[in-house]
């Protein structure tokens, strides 16, 4: 086993660093958006002169305050979130950093559960929610879409105060598109048989892109490729892994923990803390606000109906990356992505390559059992 990457510590320092230039920068007047999802386009927010932070729910212990207001059975993460809310504004104990460093936050219209937690949070945060349409290939999405995009910038600019010039969205879009080249890099090198780096150190990182600033966050992937390219190749030490389905937010590491424990490779993540995040560019060569609007249509959210390039794009990793298994990962009551395991199980089955279905939440009450069925899994396929 090689030993730990050493930039991964530049991801840890940075995080006091990137929570004191908030500080800094809200004393002088910015705006900080809070968002809870990839369907927010970043690019918006910054050329408005605003910063944003993502504050999407992975930890444990802010569930049981959710569940006095929520029912039980929703999604972990819909509840987390919440929780860290309603005790970072109601003066708990719990320490959500996150929740006092943003003025507003802008939701999105996707699960059901998310859009009726949305319906609370103006009790604790100014709420703005972007519409979305929930078939992207009808001809009318992409209007309706745009016009919602366009009316978000209008309310960002009575926020902050600044015009959204053009010019200022096509550099937010070139600077995004760097980011999401250099991800790009990162996840080209674990392709690697074995990969310099696990699935759980990148899982760390890819958490982080949510929270440091652009600038913080692609030098910490440059000098992470950069160790990644020196390091000696390894022996062989397990089948390699794909994960595919929900998101894991900062806090929640529980499942790829467990898979590498079990002596498997995890080479990619097809989910919004993994390739769902970045692996589509915005076109540089469009009007900015169609461009936009085009690549965040697209992606593949299982909140959307059909899916199909969500498919496709998971059996396109699978063969790109020569994955042996793919271990499909659900929130407890995320009906989406649960769902759509079926359609996932048939397409990998015509490629002969064996899912293993894991819904779980955010507690520890199944790592054995789910230990259990990972080893009996990778028995399986090796
Ligand atoms: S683009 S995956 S971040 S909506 S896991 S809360 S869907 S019940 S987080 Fe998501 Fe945007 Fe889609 Fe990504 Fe609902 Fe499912 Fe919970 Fe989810």
């Amino acid at each position: 086993m090689q030993p730990p990457l050493k930039t991964l510590d530049y991801f840890q320092e940075s995080y006091d660093i990137r929570v004191g230039q908030l500080k800094e920068k809200r004393a002088k007047g910015t705006k900080v958006i809070g968002t809870f999802c990839l369907f927010v386009p970043d690019e918006i927010i910054f050329a408005a002169g605003a910063d944003r932070i993502v504050l999407c729910g992975g930890r444990t212990d802010t569930i049981a305050l959710a569940e006095q207001s929520l029912p039980r059975n929703i999604c972990p993460l819909i509840k987390s979130s919440f929780g860290a809310v309603v005790d970072a504004c109601c003066g708990g104990s719990l320490s959500c950093a996150h929740v006092q460093l943003v003025d507003v936050v802008v939701a999105e219209a996707t699960c059901d559960g998310k859009k009726k937690m949305y319906e609370l949070l103006p009790r604790y945060l100014p709420t703005y929610v972007l519409d979305l349409p929930q078939k992207p290939g009808s001809p009318e999405a992409i209007t309706y879409f745009l016009s919602e995009l366009r009316k978000f910038g209008a309310y960002l600019e009575d926020l902050t105060g600044n015009t959204i010039h053009d010019e200022e969205l096509k550099k937010e879009i070139h600077s995004s598109n760097e980011t999401r080249r250099l991800l790009h890099r990162l996840f080209d090198l674990r392709r690697c048989d074995p990969p310099p780096v696990t699935g759980s150190e990148v899982l760390r990182v890819m958490q982080r892109q949510f929270f440091l600033s652009p600038e913080q966050f692609r030098e910490g992937i440059r000098q992470l490729c950069e160790e990644m390219e020196q390091r000696i190749p390894s022996a062989r030490t397990g089948p390699r892994i794909m994960i595919s389905g929900c998101p894991m937010a900062a806090g929640n590491t529980k499942i790829a923990e467990i898979v590498e424990k079990k002596g498997a490779v995890i080479v990619v993540e097809e989910s919004c803390t993994g390739t769902r995040s970045f692996w589509d560019l915005v076109d540089e060569k469009k009007e900015p606000w169609a461009a936009l609007a085009e690549r965040y249509l697209a992606i593949p959210c299982a909140c959307m109906t059909p899916n199909d390039e969500r498919i496709s794009r998971i059996v396109d990793l699978a063969r790109q990356y020569q994955v042996d298994g793919v271990v499909y990962y659900t929130l407890q009551f995320c009906h989406g992505y649960n769902i759509e395991r079926l359609r996932v199980q048939q397409a990998l089955r015509e490629e002969k390559i064996p899912l293993l279905a894991i819904e779980s939440d955010y507690g520890d009450s199944d790592v054995e059992q789910i230990g259990i069925r990972i080893d009996a899994f990778l028995e399986m396929i090796t």
